[in-house]
Parts: C-alpha cells; structure tokens; sequence
C-alpha cells in the first residue's frame, strides 16, 4: 500500500477504517489514467461493467444496479447533530454516537475479501479558494470510476489540503449485501464525516455529491458565511459579447441540467445569443473582494437523467455522453452495444436488454406498458465533453451571479415567471417552493410537496436557520445582491399537457430576466411579484404560443393562492421559533396582498 500524503490527519483516519472494515487490500487512488484502466478492464472481467461499443461509444461503459437501489433514499438518509433541533423538523435526525454504535459494528469486517479504494478529491478547482476536499473509501469500483469523472480525483486534491491541515471530510462507504432494509446514508456535520452503507446508487454512495456538496457543505457555508445550492449555473453571452450569469434552483428531475445547457431557438442564435454551462447540479456561493457574488461547481462532471434527453431536447448533453461516460440502468441495444431510453428516439431496439437485464424486444415490451430503462436511470459524463462548457469552468474565483432562479413543477399555481420584490422577498419565494414529486427519489411519484429552495432532502442542518442564513447573506450582499425570481415551465392545460414549450425556448424567460437586472424592461406588480407584460416575452417563431397564451401563463388564481398560503403557514408551523420573522411577516403581507 502507497500512501498519497504524508498529512498525519488523513492517514491516520484511513487506518481507522481499515481497522473497522478489515479488506484484504488497499488502494489508493492517484487519479492515473493507467490505474483507471486497470479498473475498468477489472469491473469488466467481473461483470460489475460492460463495455460499450468503442467505435461508437468510446470509453464508455455500462452498469446495472439492483432494482431495489435506484434512487436516493431519502427516508434512511440521516442528519446526525448532538442536538435535534440543529437538524431540524424536515430532516430524520438522531444522536451522533447512537447512530455511531448503531452502524459500526455493520461496518465491522464488512470488506473483508474485498479491496478498499481510498479516494482524494477535490469539490471545486484545484487551488480554487471555494474549494474543499474530501476522502472518500469505498468497496465499490462503479464509485471509484463515477469519482473519477464527478471530481477532481486522484493525488491532486492533496495539494489543496496540504501536510497538516484537518480540514476534509471524511466519506465511509460500503455496498455490504445492498441490503435495502440495513441501507442508510448519514450526515454528521459536527464531525465532517458522512457514513454510508448497503446501497451502491448515485446520490446515495457518490459522497462528493449530495452527501458532501449540499449536506455538509450548507453546514460549512452557515459557518464559514458562503452557501451550498441545489442549482445549476449558466452564462448567457448577448450579441455584444458580454456574459451574464444567473443560478437556478430546481427540484430533483425538474430541468437542471436541461436548462443549463439550453441551446437558445433561431431568433435568438441569429442575433448572436449563446449559452454557457459551468454547473447543472450543485453551486457553493460567496461574496467576492468586489462584494459580488460568486459561484462555483464543485463538480466536473455531470450526473444526468437520461430519459428524456435527445438530440431535440438536450443536443448539448447528449454530446457529452458520447465518450468516456458511464451509463447506469439504462437499456442496452444488443446488436451494436449501444444504450437507449425512452424518447432518445423513437426506434426502440429490438434486440434489447431492459434495465433488470432481461432479453426483450424492445417495441412489444414497451407496447406492454414498460419502460427499458429506469425513469432515474442516468449518465455519468466529464463536463469537459459537453459542447458548450463555459471558458470559465474552471476558474477557481468563480463566476458572478446577476440572479437566481427558483422553480418547481407546479400544474396550476405557479405562473410562467416572476420576480421577487426584493432578496427578503425572494428568500420567501425560495422557501415557499413546491413541486410535483420526481423519481429521483424512492416514493410516490407526482405528489405537490413543499421543498424550499429545491433543498428539502439536501439540507444540512435546520432549515429554519438556513432560512436565517439566506437572510443574513442578502444583509452582506446588499445592493449588490442578485435579483431572485421564480419561474414554472411546467402548467398544464385540462388535458394535462404542458402548454408551455420549455427546453430551449425558456431562453425567452431568461432574455426577460436578463432584461430585469439590466432595468431595461417594465413589470407589472401582482400580490405575489413583478410579472411581464405579456408583450415582453419574446414568442418571435413560437408555433402556437402567442402573448394571448403568455397571458394565461402569467395568470394568478387568487383561490389557488390563498389555498397556497394555508399550506405554507401549515408548513412554516413547523418551524416554530425558526421560522425567521421576516418570512412569517413575508406571508402576512402576500396574504394581505392577496385580500
Ligand atoms: P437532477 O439531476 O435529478 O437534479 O435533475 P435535473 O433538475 O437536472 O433535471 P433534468 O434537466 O435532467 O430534467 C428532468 C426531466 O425534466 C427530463 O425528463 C426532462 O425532459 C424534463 N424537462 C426538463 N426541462 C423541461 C422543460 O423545460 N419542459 C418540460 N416539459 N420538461 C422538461
Ligand atoms: C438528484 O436527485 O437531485 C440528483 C441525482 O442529482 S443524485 O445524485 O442521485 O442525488
Ligand atoms: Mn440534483
């Protein structure tokens, strides 16, 4: 065994996991291509991976995990403060040292005949002063290769650490039997350390990701004064070659990574408009020496949903799968070795093996009413493949932030667009968020529940106090604080199909939002924001959506509303002496607004 670092601190928890867990081998991961290699050609001797076609598909590979580990958990995810009400009414919450005395002696021997992987990485630009670094060890070589694309991976993400510095965090994972009922995934943000067990999916077991970036991380950032967001961030580039940033905030599966890598329609592209991706996931935020806000992703790759994702939808991330990407419970088409989901095309294969891994045919299986790949079924690709990657990806100062956009699926309440009158406001617009419930998580799939901004199975710590949190930025930032706004691709019509297009045509909200910040266009004020006259939101070579239709999407049902605001005080009541008073005065105002 070759240690990567001589810091006492890292290596002496290494030893400590290696006690508890007991492997038969250990291997640290230097980030090396020809180390890589060797464990893809591993897991591919194993059957833990299959290789793709390589003229088609090169360097990717394929993986298959059990169907009872497909999604996060969020009902075994724990948040383990020596206080319960530091984790707060939304997070299941219990002691540090019984959750320690419960789970150690599931990790004990638990990798013995097994390898252990240790993994230094970086969350952010290596010498980025937003970045941190974390270690985590795994059984898994599925997490290792997922590492290696998600983060900046391998003896690099020392440097950031240095010889003496304690200041990672320290990741425990192992897939044990993946045993759903002895699965649990646990924060303990008072130790920097998150324990993970009998799971080996996504969001549960890759810790860099929501574990760390969004748990741990909000943690740090209420301490150390910058912030962990659920949110994408994109550049917009007009005619005159100037780039504006904006941040969103989506729900899981509710167009992230769709919007951050929008490809903007004709009218648009004609005069010179161009979008940017730097993050699709997860941003840290802090105030930067002009007293800006600046913001970074942790990440370097992207961890997408695959159904839905096409070269109408999504060209830009559907590129970026197209080499060095892991694709993880999609369907295989077995005449060529290459993947398919649902509305990739419309040519099933025929030849195809479903995401459980049975042979089927592809077109009568689906004529049967199933899918062949899992609706969270995802690929793992380098942000460095994406055709549009920002030039700014990987400045380590970040990029400044003009507004943040907050969203949800919402059918009926939520119209198109609007702004917040002001950040005390728009903290309010945040954490009155909702949306219609995903498959990105085990659970009912279509049901409204709250989720302020898109941080409800993310947040570290009370939310009520990240709420604080919000507030006391926006005090910091003052006028130089982004604008928030609110936005909803996602109202239906009695049918219940979307009337609004969506996917690049919401540029058409973000050109009106750009507008906003710049001061270059009116507004309408309404009981629950500024609105745009209908007229602003470019419909130029739209078919079959005119202003009279922006109209009916800017609408606002006062009942919807006041309905709305009974749900949010039931919500907030949770909170008790939490609950910030500028929000609670916030929602006395909307309802008075509201009449
Ligand atoms: P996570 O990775 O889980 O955090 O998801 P995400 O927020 O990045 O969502 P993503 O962009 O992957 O989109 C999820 C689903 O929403 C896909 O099925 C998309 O096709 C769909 N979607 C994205 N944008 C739009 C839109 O503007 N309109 C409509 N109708 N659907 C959209
Ligand atoms: C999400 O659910 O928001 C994701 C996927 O981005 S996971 O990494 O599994 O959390
Ligand atoms: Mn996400």
């Amino acid at each position: 065994m070759t240690l990567l670092t001589k810091n006492p601190n890292v290596n002496k928890w290494v030893d400590e996991m290696i006690a508890l867990t007991k492997p038969d081998k250990v291997v640290w991961l230097d980030g090396s291509e020809e180390q890589l290699d060797a464990l893809r050609a591993e897991a591919c001797a194993t059957g833990e991976m299959i290789k793709l076609n390589e003229e088609k598909l090169p360097g990717c590979l394929y993986h298959r995990t059990l169907p009872n580990d497909v999604a996060r958990v969020e009902d075994r995810t724990f948040i383990c403060t020596s206080k319960k009400e530091d984790a707060g009414p939304t997070n299941n919450w219990c002691d540090p040292k019984e959750m320690y005395a419960k789970l150690t002696p599931m990790y004990d021997g638990v990798m013995k005949g097994r390898t252990m992987y240790v993994i230094p990485y970086s969350m952010g630009p290596i010498g980025s002063p937003l970045a941190k670094v974390g270690v985590e060890v795994t059984d898994s070589i599925y997490v290792v290769l997922n590492m290696a694309i998600m983060t900046r991976m391998g003896v690099q993400a020392f440097k950031n650490l240095g010889d003496s510095s304690n200041d990672f965090v320290r990741g425990l994972h192992s897939k044990a039997d993946v045993d759903p009922e002895k699965r649990y995934i646990v924060q303990f943000p008072e130790d920097n350390t998150i324990w993970s067990i009998n799971s080996a999916y996504g969001g549960n077991v890759l810790l860099g990701k929501k574990c760390f970036a969004l748990r741990i991380a909000s943690y740090q950032g209420k301490n150390e004064g910058w912030m962990a967001e659920h949110m994408l961030i994109l550049g917009i580039e007009k005619p005159n070659g100037e780039v504006k940033y904006v941040t969103a905030a989506f729900p899981s599966a509710c167009g992230k990574t769709n919007l951050a890598m929008l490809i903007p329609p004709e009218t648009y592209t004609k005069k010179g408009y161009k979008v940017w991706t730097v993050g699709d996931d997860i941003a840290w935020l802090k105030p930067g020496k002009d007293g800006r806000l600046y913001a970074i992703n942790p990440e370097s790759g992207f961890f997408g949903v695959a159904p839905g994702t096409n070269e109408k939808s999504n060209y830009n991330a559907l590129a970026s799968t197209r080499k060095n990407t892991i694709f993880t419970n999609v369907a295989i088409n077995n005449d060529d070795m290459t993947v398919w989901w649902e509305k990739l095309d419309k040519n099933p294969p025929v030849n195809a093996t479903e995401w459980k891994g049975a042979k089927v045919n592809g077109p009568e299986y689906i004529a049967e009413g199933n899918h062949l790949a899992h609706p969270n079924s995802r690929f793992t690709a380098p942000a460095e493949n994406c055709p549009c990657i920002s030039p700014e990806f990987n400045n380590p100062e970040g990029v400044p932030v003009s507004a943040i956009i907050f969203g949800g699926r919402r059918a009926k309440t939520a119209p198109l667009v609007y702004q917040s009158f002001n950040w005390q406001h728009g903290t309010f617009v945040g954490s009155i968020m909702a949306s219609e419930t995903t498959a990105a998580a085990t659970g009912a799939v279509g049901v409204v529940r709250r989720d302020p901004m898109a941080m409800l199975p993310f947040c570290g710590y009370n939310m009520g106090d990240y709420w604080g949190h919000w507030l006391e930025m926006g005090r910091i930032l003052g006028d130089k604080a982004p604008k928030i706004f609110n936005v909803n691709w996602f109202r239906t019509d009695d049918d219940g199909n979307f009337i609004w297009p969506g996917f690049g045509d919401n540029m058409r909200v973000l050109d009106w939002i750009l507008e906003r910040c710049e001061d270059a266009v009116d507004a309408v004020e309404t009981p629950i924001g500024y609105e745009p006259k209908p007229e602003d939101i470019n419909v130029d070579g739209l078919e079959g959506i005119t202003t009279e239709t922006v109209r009916g999407l800017l609408s606002v049902d006062k009942q919807l509303w006041l309905d709305e605001a009974k749900g949010i005080e039931e919500f907030y009541s949770k909170f008790g002496d939490k609950l910030p008073k500028e929000l609670a005065d916030e929602l006395s105002s909307l309802k008075e607004r509201l009449g």
